[in-house]
């Protein structure tokens, strides 16, 4: 690959090197040739694109205003390297203002390598945020009042100078609410510390999390100062806003409430908004902590009693707590057109999984990036196709994946299971066990060649194979169940008289079959394939003579 870059800053240059670097196997043979030019006229993160393909021989103009900007325009170029245009024309811009991932779940935190990629992965899927706030780091809700240690700034570094090269804002949170003293100066001094060294890395945004503490004042100097818990979160806000932007003129608040779900206006948001700066981003999960669906109507609601737009914490793909059995790898749903216009953005909480979580990340990307043109599907099928390029490999692993859509966003769980599972019961119920017995034979049978390619030395994602350990376990036994099935239905006899019957101690053996499927607690194939063997086992004992 050949790279020219004319025009731009050096940051610019630097910037696309990193890119095409990391996109090099699609651009092993191209001959590609830049003309950076900015443009003062041109909005914040928009750029205009014109670029025309002869042979290997790519040459392009992009205008834009901003690094962002010229980072977007780079993922439209390699769109257009891949695809079959030979000339494009395009101006686009994102259409939420931020647009990215909170890494704020429960469990192990991502290492220091899977941030500097997911850094990459983000801006490949045109997010510009990454928060970090590990619920399970000692640093985050336990140590906070400690200034952070060499070894952690240096790494925040790295991370720093990471997402700049990609057009990313990356900050880290702190979360004091577990042992704050609201009225204490020496706590808000405590986290102005800490947000002077982030600042001193180049950091620009900060997040000051409240969630997840108890929702009373606790301490006795509190109780006598404030009248609600409301009001001392408010202050307290307003105060390290104000040393940050001594600090920082053009520096950003944002701050997650402590009650930052629920359905119609609430007292708490109302008060909080009321007190805290109107300058300070609120964060918002919606009406439920992981919600079905964000609209335009709830987002007014939230505004009216906040007084500033929300900004969504979306806890999907996140599996933590009680989900940690859920694998959620479906593409995003439920979040509304044009909601870009009523929040100040939209921020993820992936799961524990990180390489498993990019797969719905990107969709996300997609939804905020452009939510009129976004296609749960075709997002989700394009992701795909990036994640698992080997042809044989992709076809496997699609269709373990789509076993496992998961979570309350995605209906269904399992279509292709739940097609499998209706023809099955059709046919047994119309007095064609053998036809159903075939039916599981050969479903069975597919999972435990897509099981034997998933786990062999050749698979060529091995590495999201070990991460989704339990769930491919989970795979292989329902394969197993399938064909176990298959045998059980082969005995079976049908008459409009006696329904369907088998010989003595069948319903009992489907009861064995179910119980060894349930033992991995991993879900797989959504609640289907259980529920027939409970159905298959029950008509059996009803039926025995
Ligand atoms: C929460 C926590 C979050 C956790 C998620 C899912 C917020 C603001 N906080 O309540 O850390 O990962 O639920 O369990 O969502």
């Amino acid at each position: 690959m050949e790279l020219v870059i004319a025009g731009g800053t050096s940051h610019h240059q630097a910037m696309a090197q990193a890119f095409f670097a990391r996109h090099a196997p699609q651009v092993a043979n191209s001959s590609i040739t830049l003309n950076v030019i900015e443009n003062t006229e041109t909005p914040n993160e928009k750029f205009h694109l014109v670029a025309k393909k002869e042979n290997a021989a790519i040459h392009a103009d992009i205008s834009i205003s901003s690094h962002a900007g010229f980072r977007w325009s780079l993922n439209a170029l390699l769109r257009f390297i891949e695809g079959a245009e030979t000339r494009i024309d395009l101006q686009d811009s994102p259409a939420f203002a931020r647009r990215g991932v909170i890494e704020g779940f429960y469990g192990i935190p991502w290492t220091h390598e899977q941030r500097l990629r997911g850094i990459e992965c983000f801006a490949d899927f045109g997010m510009n945020s990454f928060m970090l706030a590990p619920k399970d780091s000692p640093w985050q809700r336990f140590d906070w009042r400690k200034p952070f240690g060499s070894q952690f700034l240096g790494l925040a570094k790295e991370l720093v100078e990471r997402a700049q090269l990609h057009g990313l804002s990356l900050s880290v949170c702190v979360s004091p609410g577990l042992s704050v003293t609201y009225s204490d100066d020496n706590d808000v001094a405590a986290v102005m510390i800490r947000y002077k060294q982030l600042l001193d890395l180049g950091v620009t945004e900060f997040g000051l999390l409240f969630d997840d503490i108890p929702w009373e004042l606790q301490v006795p100097a509190d109780i006598a100062k404030y009248d609600s818990i409301a009001h001392a979160q408010a202050s307290f806000t307003n105060r390290v806003l104000a040393e940050l932007k001594a600090l920082d003129n053009e520096a950003k608040l944002i701050v997650c409430p402590m009650e930052y779900c629920g359905r119609g206006p609430i007292e708490y948001i109302h008060q909080l908004g009321t007190h805290m700066s109107p300058e300070v981003e609120l964060m918002w999960t919606g009406r439920q902590i992981c919600s079905e669906y964000l609209d335009i109507a709830d987002a007014i609601v939230f505004k009216e009693s906040a007084q500033r737009p929300p900004l969504y914490w979306d806890n999907y793909p996140v599996n933590d707590v009680a989900m940690t059995h859920e694998l959620h790898v479906g593409p995003i749903r439920g979040r509304e057109i044009g909601l870009e216009n009523y929040s100040l953005g939209l921020l993820a909480n992936p799961m524990e999984k990180f390489e498993a979580s990019l797969l719905p990340l990107s969709t996300i990307g997609d939804y905020l990036w452009n939510s009129t043109k976004y296609n749960p599907q075709e997002s989700w099928d394009r992701a795909l196709a990036h994640m698992v390029t080997n042809p044989d490999d992709h076809a496997a692993m699609r269709r373990l994946l789509r076993n496992s859509l998961g979570s309350c966003l995605n209906g269904n769980a399992a279509p292709d299971m739940g097609t499998i599972l209706g023809s099955t019961t059709t046919a047994w119920r119309n007095g064609r066990p053998e036809e159903a017995a075939e039916i599981f034979r050969k479903s069975g049978e597919v999972i435990m060649r897509d099981h034997a390619l998933l786990t062999s030395q050749k698979f060529s994602r091995r590495d999201l194979i070990q991460e989704m350990g339990p769930w491919v376990d989970k795979y292989l036994v329902g394969g197993q169940t399938m064909e176990q099935l298959a045998m059980v239905l082969a005995q079976c006899s049908w008459t409009r008289e006696n329904g369907l019957t088998g010989p003595d101690g069948l319903a009992a053996e489907v009861l064995t079959i179910r119980e060894r499927f349930e033992k991995i607690q991993a879900r797989l194939f959504g609640d289907g394939l259980d529920l027939l063997m409970g159905e298959l086992s029950a008509e059996l004992r009803a039926n025995e003579k």
